[in-house]
């Protein structure tokens, strides 16, 4: 067959606008793309919502390609192990309730389950402001990452939805630009705690608890919960950040019955 170069660019620009317009008035937008994001995500897209990610980096995972120190390996406890099963990670046994995985064959089961779940991932996009509504957050503002890299002023554009989820990590950014920008959050000083040191056990529980609505229609899951609450951090066990994405998950689910 002979290859037409235009009929290239005129595939990848007429589906690219086509799945662009059908995520611009969405049900979820999750910030960021770690494995808290892909859990909740597909979650979220099996139960029928429309789903969209959008994510600064080239690549979706966040902090989870890279295992412990780069050591490809990452450990989970016993309770998160059927999120990691029901996405097809082979887990090995490491005794004591304690399981190791792959890191990367994780992360990209992880993605691969989000993407055929039907949530749409934007990468190279950075989250940076909030659409708030009637004292609610009711969608984001974007901007292509590369823009914001090389300090361009171009004006970004809004996408909105029913929820956002700060998704961010460890900076839980948009949780600082919503206590900057629109008020108080439903933490104890109405801001972001602050990350505390490490203490793994206690990080992990508190990831889980942390994941709430701390804003009306702002939810926030995965390390960034412990950033707004004040928690610890916990390294290299990702336990707490699914059991947290899947938290998020039935939580607004829960909410749109
Ligand atoms: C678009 C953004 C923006 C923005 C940030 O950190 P992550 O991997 O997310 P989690 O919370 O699911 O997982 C945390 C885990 O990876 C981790 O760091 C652990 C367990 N640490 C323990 C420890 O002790 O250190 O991913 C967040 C993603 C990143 O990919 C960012 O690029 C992205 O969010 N992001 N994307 N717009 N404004 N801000």
């Amino acid at each position: 067959m002979p290859i037409d170069e235009t009929m290239i660019t005129r595939s990848i620009v007429k589906r690219a606008y086509r799945d662009f317009l059908d995520h611009i008035d969405v049900d979820v937008v999750i910030v960021g793309c770690g494995p808290s994001a892909l859990v909740v995500a597909r979650y979220l897209a099996q139960a029928g919502m429309s789903t969209v990610i959008f994510e600064r980096k080239l690549a979706p995972g966040g902090g989870m390609w890279g295992g412990g120190m780069n050591f490809p390996v990452i450990v989970v406890q016993e309770e998160s192990k059927d999120l990691m099963e029901e996405v097809g990670i082979p887990l090995e046994d490491a005794g004591d309730g304690y399981f190791t995985a792959d890191s990367v064959q994780s992360t990209a089961h992880m993605i691969a389950a989000a993407c055929d779940a039907g949530a749409m991932i934007y990468n190279a996009v950075t989250v940076e402001d909030v659409l708030i509504r009637d004292g609610e957050v009711a969608g984001v503002v974007i901007n292509w990452a590369a823009v914001d890299h090389l300090g361009m002023h171009v004006d970004p554009i809004m996408i909105r939805s029913k929820y956002v989820i700060d998704a961010t990590g460890h900076d839980a950014e948009i949780c600082c630009i919503v206590q900057r920008k629109a008020g108080a959050l439903t933490t104890p000083t109405g801001k972001v705690e602050g990350e505390r040191s490490m203490t793994a056990e206690v990080g992990e529980r508190m990831t889980v608890e942390n994941t709430m609505e701390v804003f009306p229609r702002l939810y926030v899951t995965g390390m960034a919960c412990n950033a707004v609450m004040g928690a610890p951090r916990m390294g290299p066990i990702f336990g707490g950040m699914l059991m947290s994405g899947c938290k998020a998950a039935e939580m607004i689910i829960a909410r749109e019955r």
